[in-house]
């Protein structure tokens, strides 16, 4: 039995909305992780092969943060629950919630980890920041201190992990709120930070939804991307009859994936 089948028996389908075949492209060329027109070709060639490595189920940690109120948990909840909610209600610590994907064929998910921006949960909330793979740092293009603020941040998240492994984003929100002018001038300064701290820089607003799915999109494609190459890297020492192919039994696939789970996760 092929490991998407029985996965398929223990969750539902993957939405057909977060099927993904194309690489996304980034929101600014200058600011951006990467500007290939397709995904790395060694990727897409195990992945049509069906040789991701020895996961069939690909996780990756994405920790979300930034100020106060700047809507991170309302970003989160426009891509996942196609919701806004004009309140503010702080978030206490940390929320979570667990996005899944299908990348070139292949199952992937993201784990959203949704911190708190103000100082007194601060210190429940970066400790989950270990193990993130991706971070991403939001703030509001309508404080431009929020923006400021973002160094501060991403010191803190890289603390927690290795700089050189972490993927980053720098997300302003509130895109809705801004004149025109008043948004070219922050994207600016935030084009110039985004490049300074190798970030990829997208600008949305999750009260109309704009760019929130693109965003998303994108970003679980990088993921993958780096995912399944990080994989191919640790399996090219192996015989090419050690990779538990994408077809194996469902109890590796379990055994792995627990394997492959930071250790603030369980
Ligand atoms: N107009 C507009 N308001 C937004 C947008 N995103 C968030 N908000 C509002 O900004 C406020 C704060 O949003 P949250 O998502 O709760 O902020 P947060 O960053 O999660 O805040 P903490 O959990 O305290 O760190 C809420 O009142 C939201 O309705 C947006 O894109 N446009
Ligand atoms: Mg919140």
């Amino acid at each position: 039995m092929s490991i998407r089948v029985s996965s398929m028996s223990v969750l539902p389908p993957v939405r057909r909305d977060r099927i993904i075949a194309h690489l996304p492209q980034p929101f600014r060329q200058e600011a951006a992780l990467h500007i290939t027109n397709d995904f790395n070709n060694k990727v897409k060639t195990a992945c049509q092969e069906q040789r991701t490595g020895t996961v069939g189920f690909k996780i990756s940690k994405v920790i979300v943060v930034g100020d106060l109120a700047v809507g991170k948990t309302c970003l989160i909840n426009r891509f996942c629950k196609d919701a806004f909610d004009k309140n503010y209600k702080a978030t206490i610590g940390v929320d979570f919630e667990m996005e899944r994907f299908e990348v070139l064929g292949v199952p992937f998910s993201l784990q959203l980890w949704d911190t708190a921006g103000q100082e007194r949960f601060k210190c429940i909330a970066s400790t989950y920041y270990r193990g993130a793979q991706v971070v991403v740092i939001v703030f509001d293009l309508n404080d431009i201190a929020s923006l400021g603020h973002s160094r501060q941040w991403l010191e803190d998240a890289l603390k927690e992990n290795d700089p050189t492994s972490v993927q980053l984003f720098l997300v302003g929100t509130k895109k809705d709120l801004s004149s025109p002018a008043q948004y070219s001038q922050i994207e600016q300064d935030a084009l110039r930070l985004a490049k300074e701290i190798h970030a990829e820089y997208w600008a949305v607003s999750s009260l109309t939804g704009e760019n929130v799915r693109e965003f998303f999109f994108r970003l679980a494609s990088l993921a993958f991307e780096t995912n399944v190459l990080a994989e191919l890297e640790k399996s090219g020492s192996r015989q090419i009859g050690d990779v538990v192919r994408i077809n194996s039994t469902s109890s590796n696939l379990y055994a792995s994936s627990k394997k492959k789970q930071p250790n603030c996760c369980q």
